[in-house]
């Protein structure tokens, strides 16, 4: 099956994105748009079928679709999102879901952001974050159980989301910042520690046969290069600059064969 990508244009607003365990700092409009294309691209190369969307661009946050749903190959999850700026995200990602899978939304006072959740198999690891709450976690529990999944909830509290601790090498191994994230509450799964001196290292996403990552992150890709993986290093430092890493710049999922996009 053909894997896609959903992306969305960077907002000329991406200054004033959301910051949680960053200071603000100036960023690159024409950069970023600049290293947007360079990472659908990338996209590209790695054998993806790359859509992007310009639904919302007045919303700061617009680029980072990852975070408005969960998509499995059984249904797609519409997010509640756990800030107000970005809860206008959510339904225009429905529309282009509902070509693919059939959405379930979690309405709030649940919270839940895709950055929060990593499968790995049949299992969803969720971080309980400032943007996914309890009941957040229940949700979506109680929407994959009846498919197989089990959810682990993780403690995040010193990154934005669990993602940008930890996410899952292609032998799902487990790429992680021990820094950030306590590697007890991960489960019986090994663990691969990023360079100590690379903190926003783990977000790497794995697409086609190569694992994507930030270019600023050199140590680390080399070291995952020398497990034997492929490596795609992409240039993405004003999207660090609002708190993204390379997972949140797309939902990448299979899409059926013939199912229009
Ligand atoms: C936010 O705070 O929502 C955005 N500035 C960054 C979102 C990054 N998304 C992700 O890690 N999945």
């Amino acid at each position: 099956m053909p894997l896609l990508a959903l992306t969305h244009v960077p907002s000329p607003d991406l200054e004033k994105c959301q910051l949680t365990h960053l200071r603000a700092q100036p960023i690159d409009y024409p950069l970023a748009i600049e290293q947007h294309r360079g990472y659908c691209e990338a996209l590209r190369e790695c054998g993806a079928r790359v859509l992007t969307l310009d639904l919302y661009r007045q919303l700061p946050d617009c680029v980072f679709v990852e975070d408005t749903a969960v998509v499995l190959d059984e249904m797609a999850i519409l997010c509640p999102m756990g800030v107000a700026s970005r809860r206008n995200e959510p339904p225009g990602i429905e529309i282009e879901l509902k070509r693919h899978r059939p959405v379930y939304p979690i309405p709030l006072p649940a919270t839940l952001e895709g950055g929060d959740v990593l499968r790995v198999g049949r299992e969803l690891l969720v971080g309980l974050s400032s943007r996914t709450n309890a009941a957040g976690v229940e949700a979506l529990t109680n929407l994959v159980r009846p498919h197989g999944y089990s959810v682990r909830a993780v403690t995040i509290s010193k990154c934005l989301h669990l993602k940008s601790a930890c996410t899952a090498l292609p032998d799902e191994r487990l790429l992680v910042n021990p820094e950030l994230i306590d590697i007890q509450t991960l489960g019986k799964g090994a663990v691969v520690p990023i360079h100590p001196e690379e903190p926003w290292a783990a977000d790497v996403a794995f697409v086609g046969n190569h694992v994507c990552v930030a270019a600023g992150h050199p140590r680390t890709a080399d070291k995952i290069e020398r497990l034997g993986f492929p490596v795609r290093r992409i240039e993405l430092s004003e999207f660090a600059k609002a708190e993204g890493g390379v997972t949140c710049l797309s939902l990448l999922f299979e899409a059926e064969p013939g199912a229009t996009s």
